[in-house]
């Protein structure tokens, strides 16, 4: 039998991550946040051959799609989401008239899986803490995004993060929109939405917010795209409770933009 060698096995780990990072310091998309938004937007955009990259602060993918509602795991869509968990091979079971129920750690891990085998290079256990700006012609835009190790960032030891740069950022932090919420604060810089800023997010009406979800599904800066619970958070719309369909519909929306945006690769 071979003797396990640890050196080898140290080696391999930190060259294949160095290896890994290197090739994702300039990237076409950079997605934070691997909620079922994020992940549906990199799956997609990883899909169509764009280099793409997702950050996600905790170990696990997944986001608030874990635990459906009040940790029973399912998770309900309508017929316009059911369209995405047949094209992820997520199984569904009709609920009364135009609604359907799928087990939500099968539409997590199935989704995660879809994700990083369509070649999206996810990078969790990293924080985003800021991003990069760059002035064009007086315009200025997102350039890129900074990270850091999220035990760095959960200590509060002082370490410098490191860079990636990138043509588009997609915003997919949830309900705590926090990328936004920086680039506001830092740079006093006024947004694509009817108040300059960040709106808020409202109380639950579910109905209305799985429609202003896609609406508000947008560039809301140059190079900053918003998808999810942080788009809703960001035009100042409406809670939906434990109902997934906006979310990845939003997130095939904002692949949609993107691709448009950046054109052919
Ligand atoms: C790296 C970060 C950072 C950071 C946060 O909350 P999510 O699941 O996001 P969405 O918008 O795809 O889905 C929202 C949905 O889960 C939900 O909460 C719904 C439908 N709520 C309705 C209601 O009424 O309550 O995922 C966001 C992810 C999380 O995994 C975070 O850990 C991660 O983003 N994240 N990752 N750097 N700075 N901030």
């Amino acid at each position: 039998m071979t003797v396990v060698n640890e050196r080898l096995v140290s080696q391999a780990i930190l060259e294949r991550w160095c290896e890994k990072f290197t090739n994702c310091l300039d990237l076409d998309v950079a997605v934070v946040g691997g909620g079922p938004s994020g992940m549906l937007a990199a799956w997609k955009l990883a899909g169509r051959g764009y280099k793409v990259a997702l950050f996600e602060r905790k170990l696990s993918l997944g986001g608030g799609m874990w635990g459906g509602g009040m940790t029973y795991n399912f998770i309900v869509v309508q017929d316009a989401g059911r369209r995405l968990l047949d094209e992820l091979d997520v199984p569904t079971r009709p609920y009364g008239e135009g609604y359907h129920t799928a087990d939500a750690v099968t539409a997590t891990t199935t989704l995660a899986s879809k994700a990083c085998l369509a070649g999206t290079q996810v990078f969790n256990c990293l924080s985003v803490e800021d991003v990069v700006l760059r002035e064009e012609g007086g315009v200025k835009r997102v350039a890129g995004l900074v990270v850091n190790s999220t035990p760095v960032e959960m200590t509060g030891l002082h370490v410098d993060p490191l860079v990636v740069h990138c043509r588009a950022v997609i915003e997919a932090t949830g309900h705590a929109v926090e990328v936004l919420k920086t680039l506001v604060r830092k740079n006093g810089v006024s947004l694509n939405t009817p108040c300059g800023g960040i709106a808020g997010e409202q109380s639950m009406w579910a109905d209305k917010a799985e429609a202003d979800t896609l609406e508000n599904t947008r560039e809301i800066f140059p190079g900053i795209w918003v998808t999810g619970m942080a788009a809703n958070a960001s035009f100042g719309s409406y809670r939906m409770g434990p109902i997934f369909g906006g979310m990845l519909l939003s997130g095939e929306k904002v692949a949609e933009d993107i691709a448009a945006r950046l054109g052919a690769h």
